[in-house]
């Protein structure tokens, strides 16, 4: 064999190998990729606020999807592993989560994440990839409208916050509103929207609309407003840790009237922060733990057991949200994206310990609010 035929057929070999690697580059994807046929675990993955000022829901939420994976594995019909990442309650961080678990783990769905705000940048990106994506906590306006692959088993705020106002308007023969929110969150604006309109449906006059930001430690000078204008309610749509820093330096002031919260207070941190000056707070949420049902019993029971602690709704709403998912991938008998999602959307009549499953044209969860107040410094219905 001369020099040059042998090159020849070096290079016949090489690039013989070359396309057989991509073609075993491809196989590799299409096997990990929530496509299908894969052997092993269905990969789901959970983008959690974990840490910084709001990390009780995030513990909360991780709290009952654990529960909820530990049911399902002990079921044994499904087996799936979850690979949870921490968004610290941040855009940025939230969105490098969702694409690591996306691109890199090639998971089959995602839960999460915990806010609105975070929804808002990682919603469409899961979308365009085809990840079927559940919120268990987002309630502003719009979530399941980001795409066809984005639901939520989380009640919207433009269901929860005019009932809470109702009955507490009804109670108190409320004529005159004072309301105060966070400008720069997507959940604590959609709140205020909500209270606005519910505010001229009702024909309250509204006495003052104060504004705050995220983190911000001093509220006296909205409250001074707030108190000069002397409304028969106040209503605050804010996350628990502006929330309750907002209830404290209120009862300090001297102002008394009762406060109607947006879900952000549905969080026992605020009873932990604001202490007594919690007692009073008005919320409308999807679930509560003195419910008289058995699945929710024994799922307070398990939680409190585990974890050392009374769940709350967020850990409620995950724990159903993880069931939800489970199921879904068990109808969807297979790792694939759109199977799973074609099943998520199929599971109207699913009953959980929120009650059962049910959507609305926009895909938003049907149900019917319980109002909640606290006393003692714990929540229990408002009558
Ligand atoms: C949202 C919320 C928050 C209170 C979740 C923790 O409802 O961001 O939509």
């Amino acid at each position: 064999m001369n020099r040059t035929f042998k090159n020849l057929i070096m290079l016949v070999i090489i690039l013989s190998l070359a396309v057989l690697a991509a073609c075993g580059g491809n196989d590799k994807e299409d096997d990990t990729s929530g496509e299908g046929g894969s052997e092993g675990p269905v990969k789901v993955g959970v983008i959690s606020y974990l840490t910084g000022a709001g990390a009780g829901y995030g513990e909360a939420i991780t709290n009952g999807i654990n529960l909820a994976h530990e049911e399902i594995e002990e079921e044994g019909e499904v087996d799936i592993e979850l690979i949870i990442e921490d968004s610290a309650g941040e855009q940025e961080e939230a969105l490098s989560a969702a694409q690591k678990l996306m691109n890199s783990d090639k998971v089959s769905a995602m839960i999460g994440p915990t806010l609105s705000t975070e929804v808002n940048v990682v919603g469409p990106e899961a979308d365009l990839n085809g990840v079927p994506t559940l919120g268990t906590s987002l309630t502003a306006e719009g979530v399941p409208q980001i795409g066809d692959y984005i639901f939520r088993n989380s009640i919207p705020e433009t269901l929860a916050i005019p009932s809470a106002v109702e009955k507490a308007v009804e109670k108190f023969d409320a004529k005159k509103v004072a309301i105060i929110y966070g400008n720069d969150d997507v959940f604590t604006q959609a709140g205020y929207d909500v209270m606005k309109d519910v505010t001229e449906e009702m024909g309250l006059e509204v006495t003052t609309t104060e504004t705050f930001q995220l983190g911000q430690a001093d509220y006296k000078a909205q409250l001074t407003k707030i108190k000069n204008t002397e409304p028969d309610l106040i209503l605050a749509s804010a996350l628990y840790n502006e929330g309750a820093v907002i209830l404290d330096q209120a009862r300090k002031m001297g102002i008394d009237m009762p406060v109607v919260g947006s879900n952000g207070f549905n969080s026992p941190e605020i009873a932990k922060i604001a202490g007594e000056a919690a007692n009073g707070l008005i919320v409308a949420t999807p679930w509560f733990a003195e419910k008289d049902d058995e699945a929710v019993k024994s799922f307070v029971d398990k939680y409190t057991e585990e974890y050392g602690m009374g769940p709350d709704q967020f850990a409620a709403q995950a724990y159903d949200g993880m069931h939800m998912m489970g199921e879904a991938i068990k109808n969807a008998g297979s790792d694939d994206r759109d199977e799973i999602r074609d099943a998520l959307l199929n599971l109207e009549g699913f009953e959980g310990i929120l009650g059962e499953v049910s959507f609305d044209d926009e895909g938003d969860i049907v149900m019917d609010p319980t109002v909640l107040t606290i006393e003692n410094e714990e929540y229990i219905v408002f009558e």
